[in-house]
């Protein structure tokens, strides 16, 4: 299943006047009130966030799963799934594997598919949660943390393995998350368990190439349900930083107790040059890996707010890589992931259109309520019109879930596939 461009374009025709006029009233407004709307809608446009290949499936939970029908059942199909996303969208031109779920058969045949649909390989992601089949050794109790060398080792190997497979494709990051942790008090000393996971890494680090980055992703609980090694920012940034300059810390946005200020975490690692990636999702109670802007949108807004504030102030902190972690229950995964891309492009825009000066002149001021009206101002702008000129701009659809239905995407990858696929993943 391949969207053509004119099928693009056609869907968007009848759409198209409605649009002019909404962009033209609302670009007539920002452009009064001091705002550069070319730029950000060029800003918009520039914007990829990397798709996982283990999100274009049916998700689960421990007690179940839903198939949806017509899922990839290959890599090669994954890739198709992410290049009609970004054939709607504009905003998908990237892949980030988890290895081994996705290990490529063929390189140069998956590196073509992807080039002609002008997908990247974004970082990938090591995998030393699971045990894998004739595996000598078992992460039941932890992988670059475990007691064990040979267990350590192993799990060195597997990432210095996976880094391999990246560099044939054009990664340029390795991201790793341990489930490593303990269940019951006293099973892990947690000085052990921290300085294993420390020299683990550095091992990994000595075999990232000079333009890679290692990107350390923490999370407080799950699988492990009393301590995580790596369970907070500042276990994961003294890991960086013990590593070295390519290396820094993840932000999933999933991986946090409830009611952290993640806003703040982001921007004081972007402050120390220290955030390499982002994982967005949403959640209610846990990393429940909802679609992005389901729950928290305003929360969402406040984070982007200190990401474009940093990424035009810290030009200490490098380029981010951008992933989609959520996981589809219920919903057909190639919607649930148009509507994620939706709400990032929608927060990034709100956030572009926060007046930084006068925001800086009332944080001078004490002005508490001037404060407040401005990132609210900018949050209760309907920014859409903007997001969706970013993407006719680019060939994409005015309306990409609206299009995705309208073309029948679901229906032609069910006749293609069949009904009962299974994509690997969580
Ligand atoms: C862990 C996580 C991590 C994994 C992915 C499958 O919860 O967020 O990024 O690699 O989910
Ligand atoms: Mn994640
Ligand atoms: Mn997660």
């Amino acid at each position: 299943m391949k969207i053509q461009q004119e099928q693009v374009f056609e869907n968007n025709k009848k759409n198209l006047k409605n649009h002019e006029e909404s962009y033209d009233f609302l670009a007539n407004k920002l452009s009064k009130d001091g705002h550069d709307v070319s730029k950000i809608v060029s800003e918009l446009s520039d914007f990829q966030v990397a798709i996982p290949s283990w999100a274009l499936g049916a998700g689960g939970t421990r007690f179940g799963r839903f198939s949806f029908y017509g899922e990839p059942s290959s890599l090669e199909q994954k890739i198709d799934d992410i290049g009609v996303l970004h054939s709607l969208t504009q905003t998908a031109g990237a892949v980030s594997l988890h290895i081994p779920w996705d290990i490529p058969s063929d390189y140069a045949a998956i590196k073509e598919k992807a080039d002609a649909l002008n997908i990247k390989f974004d970082a990938v992601n090591s995998n030393t949660f699971q045990d894998q089949k004739d595996a000598a050794e078992s992460y039941k109790y932890g992988s670059l943390s475990n007691t064990s060398k040979a267990v350590r080792e192993q799990a060195i190997q597997h990432n210095l393995d996976v880094i391999k497979i990246g560099d044939k494709l054009g990664s340029k990051a390795l991201t790793v998350w341990l489930a490593d942790g303990s269940c019951f008090p006293g099973q892990n000393n947690f000085q052990t368990a921290f300085q294993n996971t420390q020299d683990s890494l550095i091992d990994i680090y000595k075999g990232l190439p000079d333009d890679w980055k290692l990107l350390v992703e923490y999370k407080p609980y799950e699988p492990n349900f009393y301590s995580t090694v790596i369970q907070d920012w500042g276990a994961s940034l003294m890991l960086a930083n013990g590593c070295g300059d390519k290396a820094y810390t993840l932000v999933d946005l999933g991986h946090h107790l409830p009611n952290s200020n993640i806003e703040q975490i982001v921007s004081i690692l972007q402050l120390k040059g220290k955030l390499g990636g982002f994982h967005f999702n949403d959640s209610k109670y846990g990393d429940d890996d909802l679609t992005v802007g389901s729950i928290k949108p305003y929360a969402l807004f406040l984070i982007f707010n200190e990401l474009v504030y940093g990424m035009q102030n810290n030009p200490q902190n490098p380029d981010l890589a951008w992933m989609i972690d959520a996981s589809h229950n219920v919903k057909d995964p190639l919607e649930d992931l148009i509507q994620s891309l939706e709400a990032i492009q929608e927060a990034y825009a709100k956030a572009m259109l926060i007046d930084q000066n006068a925001l800086k002149a009332a944080q001078i001021d004490n002005d508490v309520v001037k404060c407040q009206e401005i990132l609210q101002g900018a949050y209760r702008t309907d920014v859409r019109p903007l997001l969706e000129k970013a993407r006719l701009n680019t060939g994409g659809a005015l309306s990409p879930i609206n299009a995705y239905r309208e073309l029948n995407v679901r229906g032609s990858l069910i006749s293609e596939r069949g009904k009962h696929t299974v994509a690997t993943g969580l």
